[in-house]
């Protein structure tokens, strides 16, 4: 813990301290999922021993103010007070190997933090990656559910503005923390510090990512572990430990820039598809050229024999590929999608799509023995590659480095047996052996106010890809936003009829500082702008009332091709429904029945459904999605795919109005255009005016 500005700390120090003081009981909300309500916890004060007397610039007298990482990282008891915990992030650029590889070699498996400053990754030598503290993957957040989390966000990427999303949390309250650049703030300049502070306020495996330009598929993002006290758990009899050690982190991973496939070569491109995935970081390469693998470590997961482990599968994936996983000779038993609990479900291969959570038991009943855990890339962009990754399971016991079954290869990998979450396939019973999402239980009583016959607001978001002609894309004096995915072809993302974009201010802090003809409420109303255009670039801000009831229906009208995963800021929505539209054709004019043909179509669904925050719509076909909007705020629905984000595929929900917010923090910062009146006499020296 390095030494804290004393100026800027003291407004924090002196509210707490002040709170602290004058009461020896203390309360803090946490928000119970499903129901959609809020729970009070109460607690008692700490007593002294608990003081952290090591931390610069705490005085002895003043209870314990923040707590470090690694203290933070802590079973969760009922009735323990709170801790604020603080992490101190500086991101820059850097690379793989190098220099620091010299002196040590990254040992750390809970990558709370890390006195090592080599990142080996696959072996590969690769610049201009972007990291927080030399760290990779980023900072573990390991807290308890009513912690607050306090980061500092140093930037010294040269010439980039940077932010921080944090994936999975409500930020209710904290809505100007979510970390969308010119939504919820302005990104944070180069040499700048920006604080993020929230509540842990809903449980569960998350993670954090930067949620400016390309800078995620550049390597920013971490895992956020939020426990809770073990009686909570509605699954804790399934699992004896919940380690910090244990959770799954997969990156897909570029040898070159995330730069260099935006907006694509043309000529002979070299597409969007990941080079690797790395498994915490960890991972090998095998070479094309001799047919090598690198000799890099792989991740290693140690495990006592006769145990039941809980695992948390963070997918930090940032490009088209799906990925599966499977463990040699073991069962998975899901118990949490996106961090909320869910009825046990027994499966072989867990599938998941950028930015899903996958919480499971592992049962350690088999032999003692090292056994391989396989990470294969899916789809059209992956298979053909054999994109693949491996890393261990190691009994206690065992001798063995490497498992002594050869290692399994992308064809003839580990058996897929019963699969989680199949790409594209809508679980109607037609595919024997597979689970689909919709299929879950949810684990916790789900508010009846979901069931609802009639939303409030039913918003129906077609998408699909305009490809662009030429003649229109490069029309002089016009600069529209485009990708080349392929060769010849140039592309922009377009939900209801608009490719979104972000305007040069956050609504959340400067709304009056937005230029109006940026601005799209209406996609059948369209700013003047855009007349003649075949494409709308603006910003898609759709209103809702503050508690109503919303259904989304997100169809993939595009050709076939893939499923788009898409997510939700500030909430976790309740899984309707997934189908076909070939099966079921939902369109503007026969939305308001879509859910009844839905379930004529398709089997009974759940009473019970489960709640995600990323939901991947199969390719040809819709998701049906509803949640009660009882946070207010400026919240993106996006693709998770960073190209798709990038290009358009998004929209913007303000729930609520100003009022219902929190103040905009106090010199919050502020960005926008500069376009003063136009001067044709020189300015006066200011000591003349
Ligand atoms: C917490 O404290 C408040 C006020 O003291 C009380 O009304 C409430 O019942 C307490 N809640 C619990 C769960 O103990
Ligand atoms: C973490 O790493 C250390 C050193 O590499 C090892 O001794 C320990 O067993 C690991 N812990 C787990 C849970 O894998
Ligand atoms: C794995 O699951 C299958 C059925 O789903 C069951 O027969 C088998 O006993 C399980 N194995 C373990 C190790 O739990
Ligand atoms: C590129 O696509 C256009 C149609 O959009 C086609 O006319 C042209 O021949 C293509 N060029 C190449 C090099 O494939
Ligand atoms: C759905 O209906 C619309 C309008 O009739 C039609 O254009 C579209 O092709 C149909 N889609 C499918 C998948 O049948
Ligand atoms: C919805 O309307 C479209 C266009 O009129 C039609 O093609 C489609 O079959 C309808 N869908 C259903 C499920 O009836
Ligand atoms: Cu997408």
């Amino acid at each position: 813990m390095q030494l804290l500005n004393g100026t800027s700390i003291f407004p924090i120090l002196m509210t707490l301290f002040h709170f602290v003081a004058t009461s020896h009981v203390g309360s803090y909300k946490v928000y119970i999922k499903s129901s959609s309500q809020w729970r009070t916890v109460n607690y008692t004060d700490p007593d002294d021993s608990d003081i952290d007397q090591s931390m610069p610039g705490i005085e002895k007298s003043i209870p314990p103010l923040l707590s470090s990482p690694e203290e933070c990282a802590r079973p969760c008891k009922t009735g323990d007070p709170p801790k604020t915990c603080y992490y101190q992030w500086t991101f820059e650029t850097y690379h793989t190997l190098g220099g620091a590889c010299e002196l040590c070699t990254p040992t750390t498996n809970t990558s709370l933090s890390s006195n090592c400053q080599c990142i080996l990754a696959d072996g590969a030598d690769v610049s201009g990656i972007i990291v927080a503290n030399r760290q990779f993957p980023g900072p573990a957040i390991q807290v308890c559910l009513g912690d607050m989390v306090i980061v500092d966000v140093k930037n010294i990427v040269p010439g980039n503005h940077l932010s921080i999303h944090w994936h999975g949390i409500y930020q209710k309250d904290w809505q100007h923390y979510d970390g969308v650049p010119f939504l919820t703030q302005c990104p944070i300049s180069e040499c700048s510090t920006f604080r993020y502070q929230w509540r842990a306020q809903n449980p569960g495996s998350h993670f954090w990512h930067a949620h400016s330009g390309l800078h995620k598929a550049d390597g920013v993002d971490g895992p956020i572990i939020i426990r809770e006290p073990p009686e909570f758990y509605p699954n804790r009899d399934l699992f004896n430990h919940d380690n910090f050690d244990n959770f799954i982190f997969i990156q897909d991973w570029l040898h070159n820039n995330a730069l260099d496939h935006f907006p694509g070569t043309s000529i002979n491109s070299i597409g969007q598809n990941p080079d690797n995935f790395l498994v915490n970081g960890r991972g090998q390469w095998l070479d094309p050229s001799n047919r090598k693998y690198t000799t890099t470590p792989l991740a290693i997961f140690n495990v006592k024999p006769g145990e039941r482990y809980r695992f948390r599968m963070i997918n930090g994936c940032t490009l088209l590929c799906p990925i599966e996983l499977q463990i040699e000779n073991h069962n998975m038993t899901i118990i949490a999608v996106d961090g909320v609990d869910v009825r046990p479900e027994i499966v072989n291969t867990i599938t998941s799509f950028a930015a899903e959570r996958v919480d499971f038991v592992l049962n350690t009943y088999e032999l003692i023995g090292t056994y391989w855990i396989q990470v294969r890339g899916l789809s059209d962009n992956c298979t053909p590659r054999s994109v693949q990754q491996h890393a261990i399971l190691r009994y206690e016991g065992s001798d063995l480095d490497e498992p002594s079954s050869p290692r399994p290869q992308f064809q003839s990998g580990l058996p897929r047996g019963k699969v989680f979450n199949p790409v594209n396939d809508v679980c109607d019973g037609t595919t024997a052996n597979v689970i689909c999402i919709k299929d879950l239980q949810n684990a916790n009583p789900v508010n009846d106010l979901i069931f609802g016959s009639q939303p409030d607001m039913q918003i129906y978001l077609p998408f699909f890809f305009h490809n662009y002609e030429r003649t229109d894309l490069f029309r002089p004096n016009t600069y529209q936003r485009f990708v080349d995915p392929i060769n010849n072809l140039s592309v922009a993302a377009i939900v209801d009829g608009i490719s979104n974009i972000f305007p040069p201010s956050p609504p959340i802090s400067q709304l009056d500082d937005i230029p109006a003809d940026i601005l799209c409420p209406d996609p059948n109303n369209l700013p003047a702008r855009c007349d003649g255009l075949t494409i709308c670039h603006c910003a898609h801000f759709i209103n809702i009332p503050l508690n109503s009831l919303v259904e989304i229906i997100v169809a993939d009208i595009g050709p076939l091709g893939i499923s788009h995963p898409f997510h939700l800021h500030g909430y976790s929505f309740h899984v309707m429904s997934t189908g076909l539209l070939s099966r079921v054709n939902i369109t503007d004019t026969n939305k308001s029945t879509a859910l009844q043909r839905d379930r004529e179509e398709y089997p009974p669904i759940s009473d019970n459904p489960p709640m995600k925050d990323t939901l991947a719509v199969p390719s040809g076909g819709y998701t049906i999605v509803r949640f009660i909007a009882d946070n207010p705020g400026w919240w993106l629905y996006h693709c998770h795919f960073l190209q798709h984000l990038f290009n358009g595929m998004s929209v913007v929900f303000h729930i609520g109005q100003d009022s219902d917010l929190p103040p905009t923090p106090k010199n919050f910062p502020k960005c926008g255009n500069f376009e003063p009146s136009i001067l044709r006499t020189n300015p006066v020296p200011r000591g003349e005016l």
